[in-house]
């Protein structure tokens, strides 16, 4: 079932250069609705269970490392067909591969710290957004 919600994180990279105001802008320009919102900070434990897919990979320590060492913010977005078009909008992991207007080749550095993650799916969207939010936080 297609929930039309997507999970967002603008990642301590986006944070830290001062891009939250301008990303949050770029994502309501884009129609999408805020469902749920926060300035959080991952511990290991979090990052280590939010990215848990990716621990064979050889960039998981520092993939943890990096999401860990700042505030994000955490988001639910909601949009026709939000999964798609979030990642549409964020564009590719590598910005170096990202189009022209996407927000990480607007704003990601590298394809490690590339300034915002998109669910990539209906059904990690609704997992990723009940790890950071109780239902009580989502409107
Ligand atoms: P996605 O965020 O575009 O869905 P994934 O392949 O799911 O990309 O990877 C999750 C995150 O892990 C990326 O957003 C990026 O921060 C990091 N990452 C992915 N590939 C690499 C890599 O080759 N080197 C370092 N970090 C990486
Ligand atoms: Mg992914």
């Amino acid at each position: 079932m297609r929930t039309d919600r997507t999970f967002t994180m603008l990642k301590p990279d986006a944070v830290e250069k001062g891009h939250i105001g301008a990303i949050l802008e770029k994502i309501n320009a884009s129609g999408f609705r805020i469902v749920a919102m926060k300035l959080t900070h991952m511990t290991t434990n979090d990052a280590k269970a939010f990215y848990a897919v990716h621990s064979e990979r050889p960039f998981y320590g520092e993939l943890v490392e990096y999401m860990t060492r700042g505030p994000i913010v955490a988001a639910i977005l909601e949009k026709e067909n939000a999964v798609e078009d979030f990642r549409t909008l964020i564009g590719a992991t590598n910005p170096a591969d990202a189009a022209e207007g996407t927000i990480r080749k607007m704003y990601a550095a590298s394809i490690g710290e590339n300034a915002v993650h998109g669910s990539d799916s209906d059904e990690n969207a609704a997992i990723e957004s009940a790890f950071h939010f109780s239902g009580r936080e989502m409107f």
